[in-house]
This record gives structure tokens, C-alpha cells and sequence, in this order.
């Protein structure tokens, strides 16, 4: 636990990679109840205002005291009007109405529920309920009917697993898994957990694994080979995907740039090679004998620390690096910069589109101008 007492900067930055961002906060309740209508506005697909919501609301994440009064927060980057007056709502009466207004609406929890099924995004989940299924019983009974992908079939085949929480003691355990199916199938390969499990989380809702190859090249076809491997030993029970989302810049032998436009951008947020899949640890091995969701991404030697990053989030830390880099990395490279483009899939000089190697995660952050941020400080 946090000791909320030591010294810790004000967030005075509208960027969150150049804010600290502590797991636990001293205002989690207000941030849960702001969150509600975060939530809300991305279930109605309104993006620009549920943008708005996550800057703010990640702004006061890295608030350092409890909050008592709108004085403390009202010239915050990030704390427009419209969050101060619902702060300032909270502060009188201590709840939000706008939030306990959507918490009780039937439609807001029946998006909720539909969305929690792996692959139903807000808008598949709006067009459903729009059909009059609200809740996955009837999504069940909707699929029977012959609707649906394969996908959505299986997702819904182990929803009750999948809703359960992995402790970070059995996240460990799959990723030992996988390491040791590493090492079978190709030696000299290394790993590194991150998501939320990463920033410290005591749960997580999947697994994320990045791993590489010591050497540069040598990790391709890896994806395929580890996941045939695991499906053969069982430990593998469900693919939801494996893809290829097209050109690395890095890669040596890469010519199959693709420009079809992802079906699924969350997953798809990056050109890294990666597995979508479900994994079971049986108890005679540690596991909860649940199945579990794990994403296993393979990055190339040379962006495999961009990889690292990118995935360790959070979401609004990743989106606000690549900001940084694309608007404010300028003077450094030059009167023709025009920033540095970062992703997982690594770091590009926009200027002439030249590759930007790096050998470990400090110097991502030293290459972007930033001062390092700790996993653990990043849940933004
Ligand atoms: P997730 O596994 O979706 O999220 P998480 O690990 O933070 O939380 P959970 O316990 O629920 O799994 O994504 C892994 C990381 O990938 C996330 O921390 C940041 C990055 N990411 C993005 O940058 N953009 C996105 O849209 C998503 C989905 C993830
Ligand atoms: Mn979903
Ligand atoms: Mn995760
Ligand atoms: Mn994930």
C-alpha cells in the first residue's frame, strides 16, 4: 500500500507518461463514480466525450491527497468545467446523480453485461439490445438461433471462467507454462508480463506475454510453433485468433505490407505477430482449473523493448506516448522533425520513416525525452 503521506508532485501535466500514477489513490470512490459516466459514453459510442472523461479522470488519478474542495483541482490539465461541477456535486452530497442515474438504467446494464462477453464491442453490443437481447442468456438463446461467429460461440461456451479474475500468483504459473513451451520449441527465447498484472495489479483479466528471441530474425514463425505446441499439450484449449497485422519495419524479411484496416483495433493496436487464445492450468498444477485468457505477442529482438512498454499500459499511458512522441518530440530531430511515431511495434523517425532501435525500456523513455516511469507508477 501507498503511503500517502511522502511527498509526490502535482499532476501538472496533460500528458499522463510525465505524470505518477500509483495503483490505489486517496480518491478512489469519487474516481469510481466519474467513471460510470466515462463508461457510459463509450457504451453509446459518444468517443469524444468518453476521451474527455479518461483525461480528466486519469488527471486526478495522479492527484496525491484527498480531494476536499474544487480549489484543489479546478486549473488541473485536463479538469475542464464540466468535471469540476461534478466533483463539486460529489463533494456536497457525496454521490454523483448523473452517475447513480445511469448505474440504475436497464440499458446501461445490459450494455454492461453484453460487452463483458469476449469480442461484443459497445457497438455490437447497442445493435443487440436494439434486437431486444439484453442480457447473455438471451445472447446465448440469439447464437442458438444460428447468429453469430465462431468466435462469439466459443467466448460464450467459457464466459462463466472467463468473468473470474487470474491472482497474480497464477498469472505467473502461465507465463512459467509458456516460457518452458518457449524453450522447447525454439531455445534462447525471454519473456515479460505485462497489462495491468505489470502496473501491479492484484487481479488481472488476461495474461499478456511479450516475448522475443535473442536474435533478431530468428522470432519468425514463433507465434505458430508455440501455439501448435500448447494446443497439442492441451494447455491450450481455445484460439480466438492468431495474426499478422502486417509490415514491421524492423523485421528483415518483411514484404507483405498490409493496409487492411483491423477488424478488432484493440487487439490490433500494433503490427506485432500475437495469439489471441485461452489457456488451462489444472489445479494439479497450481492452476483454478478455470480457462484464461492469455494474449501471447511475439516481437522482433530490436522493438521488443517498445513492445514491453506499449503493452504494459495503461490505456490512457499508451495513448498519451504516443501523443508526446508525435507532438512534442521536435526540436531534437532537426527543422524538417516532425516527431517520433511510437508504438509497440517500435519507434519511427516521421521525418524520413527511419527505424529507432533501442535495447532496453529506459531508453525508450530517454529517446522520447521522458523521465522514466516505473510499471507500477503508470496506471494512468
Ligand atoms: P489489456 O490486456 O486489454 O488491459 P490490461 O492488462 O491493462 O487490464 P486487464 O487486467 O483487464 O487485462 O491490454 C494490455 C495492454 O495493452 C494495456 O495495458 C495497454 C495496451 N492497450 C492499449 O494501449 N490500447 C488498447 O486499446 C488496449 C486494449 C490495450
Ligand atoms: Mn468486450
Ligand atoms: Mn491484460
Ligand atoms: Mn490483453
Amino acid at each position: 500500500p501507498l503511503n500517502f503521506t511522502t511527498p509526490w508532485p502535482l499532476p501538472n501535466s496533460r500528458y499522463a507518461c510525465k505524470r505518477r500514477t500509483p495503483l490505489y489513490t486517496p480518491n478512489e470512490e469519487l474516481l469510481r463514480s466519474l467513471a460510470v459516466i466515462m463508461r457510459s459514453r463509450e457504451l453509446e459510442g459518444e468517443d469524444r466525450s468518453a476521451l474527455s472523461y479518461a483525461r480528466g479522470i486519469s488527471v486526478l488519478k495522479a492527484y496525491p491527497r484527498r480531494i476536499t474542495s474544487v480549489s484543489q483541482i479546478h486549473s488541473l490539465p485536463g479538469v475542464g468545467p464540466k468535471i469540476t461541477s461534478l466533483v463539486a456535486q460529489y463533494l456536497d452530497t457525496s454521490a454523483i446523480p448523473e452517475s447513480s442515474t445511469i448505474l440504475a438504467s436497464a440499458r446501461f446494464q445490459a450494455l454492461e453485461e453484453l460487452t463483458k462477453v469476449h469480442s461484443v464491442g459497445s457497438t455490437t453490443a447497442r445493435a443487440l439490445y436494439a434486437r431486444g437481447v439484453t442480457n447473455v442468456h438471451e445472447m446465448r438463446e440469439w447464437v442458438a438461433m444460428g447468429n453469430g461467429g465462431e468466435v462469439l460461440r466459443m467466448a460464450l461456451e467459457i464466459h462463466e471462467d472467463l468473468m473470474i479474475r487470474i491472482p497474480r500468483a497464477e498469472v505467473e504459473l502461465i507465463a512459467a507454462r509458456v516460457q518452458k513451451a518457449l524453450d522447447a520449441v525454439l531455445p534462447g527465447c525471454m519473456h515479460t508480463i505485462c497489462g495491468g498484472h505489470r502496473r501491479g495489479k492484484p487481479t488481472s483479466g488476461d495474461v499478456d506475454i511479450i516475448f522475443t528471441h535473442r536474435e533478431q530474425g530468428k522470432e519468425q514463425g514463433l507465434v505458430e510453433k508455440l501455439v501448435n505446441y500448447l494446443s497439442n499439450d492441451g494447455f491450450i484449449t481455445h484460439i480466438f485468433g492468431v495474426m499478422h497485422p502486417g509490415h514491421n519495419p524492423f523485421s528483415s524479411s518483411s514484404h507483405t505490407r498490409s493496409k487492411v484496416r483491423p477488424a478488432h483495433p484493440s487487439s490490433h493496436f500494433d503490427t506485432l505477430s500475437k495469439a489471441l487464445v485461452v489457456c488451462l492450468l489444472p489445479p494439479s498444477e497450481g492452476g483454478a482449473g478455470l480457462h484464461r485468457r492469455v494474449d501471447l505477442i511475439c516481437a522482433p529482438r530490436d522493438v521488443y523493448w517498445c513492445a514491453v512498454v506499449g503493452w504494459s499500459g495503461s490505456k490512457q499511458f499508451e495513448r498519451d506516448l504516443r501523443l508526446w512522441a508525435k507532438q512534442e518530440i521536435l526540436p531534437a530531430h532537426g527543422r524538417l522533425g516532425r516527431g517520433i511515431k511510437f508504438d509497440s511495434s517500435g519507434l519511427t523517425r516521421l521525418r524520413d520513416t527511419q527505424p529507432i532501435y533501442v535495447d532496453s525500456e529506459k531508453q525508450v523513455f530517454e529517446l522520447l525525452g521522458l523521465e522514466y516511469v516505473p510499471p507500477r507508477l503508470r496506471n494512468a
